[in-house]
């Protein structure tokens, strides 16, 4: 069966339309940074991208829809996917983070929880989360979770359970549907699903210390491949995956079904 594909004469308009942020409302006193992209990785298109993060060298993502969920190493040059394990076709895969020799893996309505070797991909044992899961990053000493709403949760990563919570304000305003995580140098990084923003945190306070506006980038990953997808492919296709390298102060983001994996840096507005 052929699904219906986006007519060209629609596509401008749809990028224009459908792409600018709504819902991530900024106050004038927090710092909103623009950015520039320093170099664009492949990044595979058939990827719905739900978890994202470096470490000593390799991407590893988690990947969502049903009968689609992944966990992946990947290596940064070429998109390749060089190592990859199935989650069961009943669960859709979200977000990803790393513990010593774990890498930890939500699942979104499921709330299964799965725990697999860093190194061989070899389950090691699942648990149950509280709430849906969407976002999950770890700050070295807990594991910080995102469910959709305007709450980060704080987890114990060797019990899983919740230890902690934080709401999050900016200037006073819930921010909410907050995905995908990432920690660097203190603060959480979270995208703001369906907007071209991630949200700065500070996780002790839940205060939104800056915006990194994004605008533009979505419509330049998909700029290649707008013809050849649907009209729900292109609507799934926002900005979801932010990945950190610390040792190279590298900052890459992606999103679901993007071709492209981008090393941006920050630049003031
Ligand atoms: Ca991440």
């Amino acid at each position: 069966m052929t699904r219906p594909r986006l007519r060209p004469h629609l596509l401008s308009l749809l990028a224009l339309t459908l792409a600018p942020a709504c819902g991530a409302q900024t106050t004038a006193s927090v710092p909103v940074y623009g950015y520039r992209i320093v170099k664009s990785y492949p990044h595979d298109p058939k990827a719905f991208t739900q978890g994202l993060l470096y470490d000593a060298g390799y991407l590893f993502e988690g990947t969502g829809q049903y009968g689609q969920s992944q966990l992946r190493r990947v290596e940064l040059r070429s998109g390749k996917v060089l190592q990859k394990r199935d989650l069961p076709a009943d669960v859709f895969g979200e977000g990803l983070a790393k513990v010593s020799n774990r890498l930890i893996q939500l699942s979104w309505t499921n709330r299964r929880g799965f725990v697999w070797d860093a190194k061989t991909f070899a389950p090691l044992h699942e648990f149950t989360h509280d709430t849906e899961g969407w976002g999950l990053t770890s700050d070295g000493r807990r594991l910080i979770l995102s469910d959709g709403s305007d709450t980060l949760y704080f987890l114990d990563p060797q019990t899983y359970k919740v230890t902690g919570r934080v709401r999050v304000r900016d200037g006073g305003k819930p921010v909410d549907q907050l995905n995908e995580l990432e920690y660097i140098d203190g603060e959480v990084w979270a995208n703001v699903w369906q907007t071209d923003r991630i949200a700065r945190i500070d996780p002790a306070s839940g205060r939104v210390t800056a915006w990194v506006d994004l605008s533009g980038l979505r419509q330049t990953a998909l700029a290649g491949v707008l013809s050849s997808m649907s009209f729900d492919e292109f609507n799934n296709a926002v900005l979801n995956g932010i990945a950190y390298d610390p040792q190279g102060k590298r900052l890459f983001v992606t999103g679901k079904l993007w071709p492209r994996l981008y090393h941006i840096e920050l630049v003031k507005k």
